[in-house]
């Protein structure tokens, strides 16, 4: 059996998580058609792995979370922005200012693991960006709301966490949305 899988750092603090449902909700308010994603399911993707077969689960489980070492490192989530751009925006998502080298340091520790396994690097993967998706847009009615709200809140500071673990997700597509489940987890030093 294939399982769909991704490595990622959950947003775990409630506080973090209430600021961020607060962001979605002022996203939804401008109308513009969009599916947020779920409070529980909030997290920055290092690496989405996509299907694979069972055996080779286990072997990212074993040889990819299982080995990553790390120190614990702080982020400072700020700005809103979105995928293509602001003007044309597919996916909105919360930047990260203070610590994208420790999420790139981690995406590159997980690439070289999975490339180790023989797991080939994401088809037309560009450089790797931290972000948070907050919401998939839908439908352009009312964009430019959105596209003001997103460019409003470019520096707009939505508060600090500590990473302490990565983990491997695994995702099940569902009508209502994606159902993600923790696999594995790798704990930082210390
Ligand atoms: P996104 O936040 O940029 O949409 C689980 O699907 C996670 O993996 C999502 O956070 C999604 O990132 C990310 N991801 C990256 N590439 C993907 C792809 N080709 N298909 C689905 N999800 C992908």
């Amino acid at each position: 059996m294939a399982l769909r899988v991704f490595i990622a750092v959950d947003i775990d603090d409630p506080m973090l998580v209430s600021r961020l449902e607060r962001l979605i909700d002022s996203l939804r308010a401008t109308g513009v058609p969009m599916k947020p994603v779920e409070p529980e399911n909030l997290h920055i993707t290092l690496r989405f792995i996509g299907e694979v077969p069972e055996g080779l689960v286990e072997e990212i489980k074993r040889e990819v979370i299982g080995r990553l070492e790390f120190d614990p490192f702080d982020l400072e989530l700020r700005g809103l922005g979105a995928f293509p751009g602001p003007y044309r925006p597919r996916v909105v998502w919360v930047g990260v200012s203070e610590g994208s080298e420790g999420l790139r340091r981690l995406h590159d520790l997980v690439e070289e693991g999975l490339r180790r396994l023989g797991v080939p690097p994401e088809r037309g993967a560009k450089e790797y960006v931290p972000h948070l998706t907050l919401a998939r847009i839908k439908g352009s009615r009312n964009l430019q709301a959105l596209t003001k709200l997103i460019l409003e809140h470019g520096d707009y500071l939505v508060g600090r966490m500590r990473v302490t673990s990565v983990r491997l997700k695994k995702s099940t597509l569902t009508r209502r949305g994606p159902i993600y489940e923790t696999l594995a987890e790798a704990r930082a030093r210390g």
